[in-house]
């Protein structure tokens, strides 16, 4: 069985929960910006970071980290077909923002003012921008309406910045609408961090 290692909190880790939900696996939640949690946290992945996953490899334990290569691991052992090249371009640009807002999230956690006239926070929000832009237009000529893997990262990432708010969406309707269209899902309601 899988364990899977992460926060209920983190868009990483909850779009391979709603991936995962119709297949067995423990979720283990740990608040990795507290001792008990960073404790745990680097006995499974030395970049201290969620998502990791453990699973058995020939009668051992063996961990992957990295949302992206435990997805890849998880399609190979579920013989689910390899995302196409567009859609790794996707993953690209939703993982782009979302590394983006982790870091301005961590500097307002550390008490870090947003001055967008500083190099840093103009590159941010430059690329958040651009971004979020291209996926509402992607959103809107239909390329985000099956329930696909993409989906469930830019539905994980449109929620968690609607969580955190962290970012005005106001404009991008077609992202906001793909959110409102895709929140009752069972595997969504099941995962929403406000629980
Ligand atoms: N590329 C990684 C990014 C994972 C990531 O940034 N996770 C955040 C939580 S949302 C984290 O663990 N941050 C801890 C830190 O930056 O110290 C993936 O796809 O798994």
């Amino acid at each position: 069985m899988y364990k899977l290692y992460g926060s209920t909190t983190s868009p990483y880790v909850r779009r391979l929960r709603i991936w995962l939900a119709n297949i067995e696996h423990e979720f283990v939640n740990m608040n990795i910006y507290e001792q008990a949690g960073r404790e745990i946290l680097i006995t499974k992945n030395p970049a201290m970071k969620v998502p990791a996953l453990e699973y058995i490899d020939q009668g051992k334990s063996a961990i992957l980290y990295d949302s992206r290569v435990i997805f890849r691991y998880l399609c190979e052992q579920h013989d689910f077909p390899a995302l196409s090249w567009p859609q790794e371009n996707q993953l690209t640009l939703i993982d782009a923002v979302n590394d983006s807002l982790v870091q301005m999230f961590q500097l307002s956690q550390s008490d870090v003012v947003a001055d967008t006239d500083k190099l840093f926070f103009k590159l941010q929000k430059e690329r958040v921008n651009n971004v979020l832009a291209e996926l509402d237009e992607q959103v809107q000529e239909g390329l985000f309406d099956r329930w696909h893997y993409p989906a469930i990262c830019l539905f994980s990432l449109i929620d968690w910045i609607e969580f955190r708010n962290l970012h005005n969406l106001k404009g991008l309707r077609a992202l906001l609408n793909f959110h409102q269209e895709n929140t009752q899902r069972i595997e969504v309601t099941a995962t929403d961090p406000r629980m």
